[in-house]
C-alpha cells in the first residue's frame, strides 16, 4: 500500500516538474518586423519604443533596411525583400502611400502575418469599414493629423494677429500623416475671415526642395506673414529659407515635429511653435497590441491616438517637456 502511494507521488512530482516546461515549450517565440517610412529622426525615436517594448515581451525584433527617401518606390522593394525571407509573425509599418502599399501589404497578411500600421494608414484609415481592400491591418496608431494642422493654424493665427497671409510647406499628398496636416490647416486658416493660406508646396520630403520653394513663395507674395512646415524635413527647409531670406521674426512660423534642430531654433528664436508627437509611444504600443492579439487574441482598437504636444519659448526648458524631443 505505502509503496503504491509513494509510486503515485513519484509520478505526481514528474509531472509538476515537467509540465511547465513543456507549456513553455508550446508557447511559440513571436518574431516581429518593423518597416519605418524614412530614415529621420521620428522614426530612429520610433524604433526605440518598438526595441524597449519587443525587450519587455520577448519578442525578436528585425528592424527593416531604412529606406534613404520618402515613396512606395523605396519602400515596397525593401519590404518585399523581407517577406520573401519570411520568419516573421507580425509587421509594423508606416505606409508610404495610402494607395501603393495596399497590395504589397494584403500579400503579406494572406501569408498569415498580423499587421498594424504606425504613423500612416491605408486608404481613410478606416479598417472597421466591411468590403474595402484596406481593412484587413488590426490597427492604425499614430497621431490625429488633421487636429494637430488645424490646431497649428489656431496657434499661428493668434501669432500674427488673425490677419495676413500664410504659406504651407509639405511633403507629398499620398502620405495620409501630411495631407491630413494640411487639410486641417487650410480648414483652421479658413476660420478667419482676415487671414488667406496663399499657397501649398509639396517638397516630397526633400530638404532642400522645400527650401527652395518657400524661397520661392516668399518671393511671390512678400506680405507672408507666418509659415507651417509641416514635418521633419519640410520644416527645416522651409525654415531655413526664411533664415536665408533675412526674415527671422518678420514671419511667424510653426514646425511639426520636435527634431533637435527644431527646437534649437525654436530656442534661437527662428521659430514659434513646435508639434512634437509620441513616435516612441506609437511603437510600443504597435508591439503591445499585436502581442496581446497573437497571444490572447484580445480585440484590438481599429485606432488608437497617442496624442502630441505643443513645444513654445515658454515651455522649451521645462524639464517635463524633455521627453518629447525625439532621439
Ligand atoms: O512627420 C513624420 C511622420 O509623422 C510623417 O508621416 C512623415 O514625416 C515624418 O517622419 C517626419 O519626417
Amino acid at each position: 500500500m505505502k509503496k503504491r502511494y509513494s509510486a503515485v507521488f513519484a509520478i505526481l512530482l514528474i509531472l509538476l516538474t515537467v509540465a511547465p516546461v513543456f507549456g513553455q515549450a508550446a508557447k511559440k517565440q513571436l518574431t516581429f518586423l518593423f518597416m519605418p517610412g524614412v530614415q529621420d529622426p521620428f522614426y530612429t525615436t520610433m524604433e526605440k519604443g518598438v526595441r524597449a517594448k519587443c525587450k519587455e515581451l520577448g519578442v525578436n525584433l528585425i528592424v527593416a533596411e531604412y529606406p534613404k527617401a520618402w515613396g512606395p518606390e523605396y519602400q515596397v522593394p525593401i519590404l518585399q525583400a523581407y517577406a520573401q525571407r519570411g520568419g516573421f509573425d507580425g509587421l509594423l509599418i508606416a505606409p508610404t502611400s495610402v494607395d501603393a502599399l495596399k497590395a504589397p501589404l494584403k500579400a503579406i497578411y494572406d501569408k498569415g502575418v498580423e499587421i498594424i500600421t504606425v504613423d500612416t494608414f491605408l486608404g481613410d484609415g478606416d479598417y472597421s469599414k466591411p468590403n474595402t481592400d484596406y481593412n484587413f491591418p488590426l490597427s492604425y496608431i499614430g497621431s490625429d493629423n488633421y487636429l494637430g494642422g488645424k490646431m497649428i493654424a489656431e496657434h499661428l493665427a493668434k501669432l500674427v494677429g488673425e490677419k495676413g497671409k500664410v504659406f504651407c510647406e509639405a511633403t507629398n499628398p499620398d502620405a495620409s500623416s501630411v495631407a491630413a496636416r494640411v487639410k486641417g490647416f487650410r480648414d483652421g486658416i479658413a476660420q478667419f475671415p482676415n487671414m488667406k493660406l496663399v499657397g501649398v508646396e509639396w517638397c516630397l520630403d526633400v530638404q532642400q526642395k522645400a527650401q527652395e520653394q518657400t524661397l520661392a513663395a516668399l518671393q511671390k507674395d512678400k506680405d507672408i506673414v507666418g509659415i507651417f512646415g509641416t514635418n521633419v524635413f519640410s520644416a527645416q527647409g522651409a525654415n531655413q529659407a526664411v533664415v536665408n531670406a533675412g526674415l527671422v521674426g518678420a514671419i511667424k512660423i510653426a514646425s511639426w515635429d520636435a527634431t533637435i534642430t527644431n527646437i534649437e531654433n525654436l530656442k534661437k528664436g527662428v521659430i514659434d511653435l513646435v508639434l512634437a508627437q509620441k513616435p516612441g509611444e506609437m511603437g510600443s504600443l504597435g508591439v503591445e497590441w499585436l502581442y496581446k492579439y497573437l497571444t490572447q487574441k484580445v480585440q484590438v482598437p481599429k485606432k488608437v491616438i497617442p496624442g502630441f504636444e505643443f513645444f513654445t519659448k515658454d515651455n522649451v526648458n521645462d524639464p517635463n517637456m524633455q521627453q518629447y524631443i525625439y532621439q
